[in-house]
């Protein structure tokens, strides 16, 4: 029963207009808003309470000291792996970059913290998005950084931010939300896995994030893993501020093979694929011939911090975002894409199981990894679910 979760309580969660597992095999329920909007003067106005000892606080990420308090309550308290070796480290440049995006805002930038001391203890985030589910585009909050300092666990804080959260989201009359966890939660609209590449073979192998394979040397292992200095594509070069229209264009003609998938304007695409230094990368193969932008592919750097590792400290993942291969084969942009990742000294390159990355993750000695992603909509229902595949959606 334990290991069965659809049979697991969630108090929290049975009161929330969610898919819940119970509903799953009633194939009746229209997909869609689970339930109606309110009239916005009965969205409650005063914030939900907090134990005593506690005050909500509106983080501004303007304020430098005040990102470096959100950056180490992350770095300390936020997601790890399984078995407690890695820890997501988010660089305060891009918590900027994932909090502010156009038309963010500041309200749901929620922080707690402890009355008398001050110190920053739990956070959770909202940034606004327009997502399509099938042919309905609907106005959605995106969140992320749910995170309560662990020595708070276990004390049904979480049900109160996310509350909060709702509460202000609500508030922009915006009624739907997003989001993605690696608890099973009622109920996944699809479930992911992640995809690893190996760039730097011999530093995985000695912090313990990968085995030396059966019948393996480690000089093996890393000619197995080697590519070009240079990546192999005429025209490959990085995106700039000229190309947004182009990119805006490949990606929204792409995405709309999608079931559910973003849907990205001139701006959003400013903010989003924009290069941003050790944030997010974003390449295209601008037609030597034509000069016509034919494909896209994009990473964003997220580190892990390694611990108690005596070598190592850090790290450098890269995760595929959105890519884009209309004239070069798929296989061959991505290649490219590990190829300047390789060059930009990362170890690892990530990916998910979405959009057509299953069509390249074996082929480019990708390896599946042991974690699950699950995608979640809140108060908006797609029965059946969808397959990763027809997912067009990447959240930080
Ligand atoms: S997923 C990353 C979440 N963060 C971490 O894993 C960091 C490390 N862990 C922690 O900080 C990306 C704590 O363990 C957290 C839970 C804070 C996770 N999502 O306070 P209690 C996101 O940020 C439920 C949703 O005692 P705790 C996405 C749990 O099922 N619910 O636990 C965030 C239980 O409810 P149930 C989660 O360990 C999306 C209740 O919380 C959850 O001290 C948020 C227990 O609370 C998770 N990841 O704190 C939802 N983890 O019903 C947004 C646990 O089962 C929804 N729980 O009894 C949409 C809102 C906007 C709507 C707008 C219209």
């Amino acid at each position: 029963l334990a290991n069965n979760p659809s049979a697991r309580r969630h108090k929290f969660w049975e009161t929330q207009p969610v898919g819940q597992f119970r509903d799953l095999a009633d194939g009746s329920l229209p997909d869609g808003a689970i339930e109606p909007p309110s009239p916005l003067s009965e969205v409650r106005a005063d914030p939900y309470p907090l134990p005593a000892a506690f005050e909500w606080f509106t983080c501004d990420l303007d304020d430098d000291a005040l990102l470096a308090d959100l950056y180490a309550l992350l770095a300390h308290n936020y997601v790890e792996d399984d078995e407690n070796m890695f820890r997501f480290n988010y660089s305060p440049a891009f918590l900027r970059w994932a909090l502010r995006p156009p038309s963010f805002f500041r309200a749901w930038h929620i922080g707690v913290r402890a009355k008398e001391s001050k110190k920053l203890v739990a956070f959770i985030s909202g940034v606004p998005a327009r997502i399509r589910a099938r042919d309905d585009v609907v106005r959605m909050a995106e969140i992320n950084f749910l995170c309560v300092h662990k020595k708070l666990r276990s004390k049904r804080l979480a049900p109160v931010l996310i509350r909060e959260v709702t509460r202000r989201v609500h508030q922009e009359n915006i009624w739907q939300a997003a989001y993605t966890a690696g608890v099973v939660l009622p109920t996944p609209i699809t479930t992911c896995r992640y995809w690893h590449r190996s760039l730097n073979p011999k530093k995985l192998i000695d912090v313990g994030f990968s085995r030396l394979g059966p019948r393996m040397t480690m000089s093996r292992t890393v000619r197995l893993y080697k590519l070009p200095d240079a990546p192999l594509t005429p025209g490959f070069r990085q995106m700039e501020l000229r190309d947004v229209a182009a990119v805006t264009r490949l990606l929204r003609s792409y995405l709309a093979r999608y079931v559910v998938a973003p849907d990205f304007d001139e701006l959003d695409v400013e903010h989003w694929l924009l290069p941003q230094e050790d944030v997010v990368d974003s390449y295209l193969v601008e037609s030597p011939e034509t000069h016509e932008v034919t494909d896209f592919c994009s990473f964003y750097t997220l580190p892990s911090s390694v611990l108690n590792n005596a070598t190592y400290s850090t790290l450098k993942a890269a995760y595929s975002y959105y890519n884009v291969a209309v004239k070069t084969p798929l296989q061959q942009l991505m290649n490219d894409a590990l190829i300047v990742a390789k060059q930009k000294n990362y170890d690892v390159f990530n990916a998910l199981d979405v959009m057509e990355n299953e069509g390249f993750l074996k082929e480019l000695k990708f390896g599946p990894g042991d974690g699950q992603l699950h995608y979640y909509l809140y108060n908006y229902r797609i029965r059946n679910g969808i397959k990763p595949s027809e997912l067009g959606l990447v959240l930080l």
